[in-house]
């Protein structure tokens, strides 16, 4: 579909011409344009000045070597990425994704929608992010251990406290991130919060590794108040059972409502008694076991190969959690055919633009990535505060700047549809109001 404002048409072909083999970050460009086309009507500064122009190219992107050797003495080399997309409200930052699916496409279209969530939050922080195709699954503490000294030994070089921020992402969570952060230490002999997501013990901050998912139940509670409605007896289906799944299925529940399936890339499981989420948390964190096993204490549950059929369950909310392009046009027909209300992006870009298309149409609450997961780079944000004053906060007034982030960004997203002409489309108000504090900064530097 051609986006309306003709120029943007054309900077989106040249995209494509330029990385042909980049679906994805074509996908995350072409939604933001398509919403910037009344924006850039009314202020063709944005365009004359070369700032829609810049914004679609990466400052820099950083390519290296990993090598690494495996727990037999065989060698490995793998690919690592850092997109340091845009650094005009702050450095950048952004998370670090080790999946063997992870390509220049998929970093780049990650980092891209990074630039606007991060600056939805409202706090300074540029848009960036980085990872590698190596695969964590299976490998033992010692491989990972070395795959990640060697990962830093190149990336210390490209990022710093106030250069550029890495956190976790998929494949990367608080064991990851202790081994990087370590190997950064010992590399240059300072110890600054360079990574977030950090351990406690070693500047982490209180509440990071629930802040993504507990930030997706907020932005969700917001949507839910504004349709006279609330979490309570509500069912709700979660894919995933990472980081982000895990903390949206304690918070949903904690409000009241009946979490009902969760998935892995294998499968889903089924629980009409609602998921007990110790034993996932169990499962998932401490034994790194498939989903599958859930099923063998939970009698009364049920597994099922695949992940797409999780969106057939019947349910009130659905929470896509999992990864990129997961709920698709046919999946979204399902949901609405069972009575599915709301649908709120906790994975980024987990709906492909033909599920939102559908999902639109028949009136269901939407709540884009952009702005509903933004909870976790916002905490991450605050831990770059603690560090800075070496000081740190409770988990309760980590937790209340959380929710009063997400509350204001919901209704700045919200007040941006309405300014633009079209009131309840938050995929354009997070995408307009992201866009102008970057764009207005990007015009005051001038060409740079
Ligand atoms: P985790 O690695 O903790 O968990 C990822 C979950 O998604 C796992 O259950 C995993 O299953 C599943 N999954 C991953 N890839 C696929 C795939 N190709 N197909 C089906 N299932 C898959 O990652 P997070 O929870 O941190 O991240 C989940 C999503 O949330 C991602 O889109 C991420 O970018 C986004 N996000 C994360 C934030 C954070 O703070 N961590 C912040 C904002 C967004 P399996 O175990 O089988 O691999
Ligand atoms: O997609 C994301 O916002 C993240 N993976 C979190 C990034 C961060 O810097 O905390």
């Amino acid at each position: 579909m051609s986006i309306p404002n003709e120029y943007l048409n054309g900077l989106m072909e040249r995209v494509i011409a330029r990385d042909p083999a980049e679906p994805e970050f074509h996908q995350a460009v072409r939604e933001v344009l398509t919403s910037l086309s009344p924006v850039v009507d009314a202020h063709p500064e944005y365009i004359t000045s070369g700032v829609m122009d810049s914004l679609v190219e990466p400052e820099r992107i950083i390519t290296f070597r990993v090598p690494w050797e495996d727990d037999q003495g065989v060698v490995h080399i793998n690919r690592g990425y850092r997109v340091q997309f845009n650094s005009a409200i702050g450095p950048y930052k952004g998370g670090l994704r080790f999946h063997p699916s992870v390509n220049q496409g998929i970093i780049k279209f990650l980092g891209f929608e990074q630039i606007f969530k991060n600056s939805l939050t409202g706090l300074p922080i540029g848009g960036g992010k980085g990872g590698s195709d190596f695969d964590p699954k299976g490998k033992s503490d010692a491989e990972v251990m070395r795959f990640c000294q060697s990962f830093m030994a190149e990336l210390s070089k490209h990022i710093g406290p106030d250069t550029d921020v890495p956190a976790g992402d998929i494949g990367v969570g608080a064991r990851e991130i202790g081994f990087m952060f370590g190997q950064y230490k010992r590399l240059r002999n300072e110890f600054t919060g360079t990574l977030t997501g950090k351990g406690l013990s070693y500047g982490g901050s209180l509440a990071r590794t629930e802040a993504t998912g507990f930030g997706l139940c907020y932005f969700t509670a917001c949507m839910l108040k504004d349709a006279g409605k609330s979490f309570e007896g509500q069912t709700v289906v979660v894919s995933g059972s990472g980081n982000v799944a895990t903390y949206a299925c304690q918070k949903a529940t904690e409000f009241g409502a009946k979490v009902v399936a969760m998935s892995d890339s294998n499968g889903y499981i089924y629980d009409k008694n609602g998921i007990d989420l110790d034993a996932i948390k169990q499962i998932k964190q401490v034994e790194r076991k498939r989903i599958k096993v859930y099923v063998d204490t939970h009698p009364e549950a049920e597994y099922h190969e695949g992940c797409k059929g999780i969106w057939t369950i019947p349910c009130d909310i659905a929470l896509p959690c999992a990864t990129q392009n997961e709920l698709n046009g046919d999946a979204a027909k399902a949901l609405v055919a069972n009575g599915c209300f709301l649908v709120a992006e906790g994975a980024n870009m987990p709906c492909t633009p033909d599920a939102v298309d559908t999902l639109k149409a028949a009136g269901v609450l939407f709540g884009p990535a952009k702005a509903a997961n933004a909870g976790g780079v916002a905490v991450s944000a605050l831990e770059m505060s603690q560090n800075s004053m070496r000081f740190f906060w409770t988990f309760e007034e980590v937790d209340e700047h959380l929710k009063q982030i997400m509350t204001d960004l919901y209704k700045n997203a919200s007040s941006a549809a309405a300014e633009y002409g079209m009131p309840g489309d938050l995929v354009a108000g997070a995408n307009i109001a992201g866009f102008l504090k970057v764009a207005n900064s990007m015009l005051a530097y001038g060409l740079v």
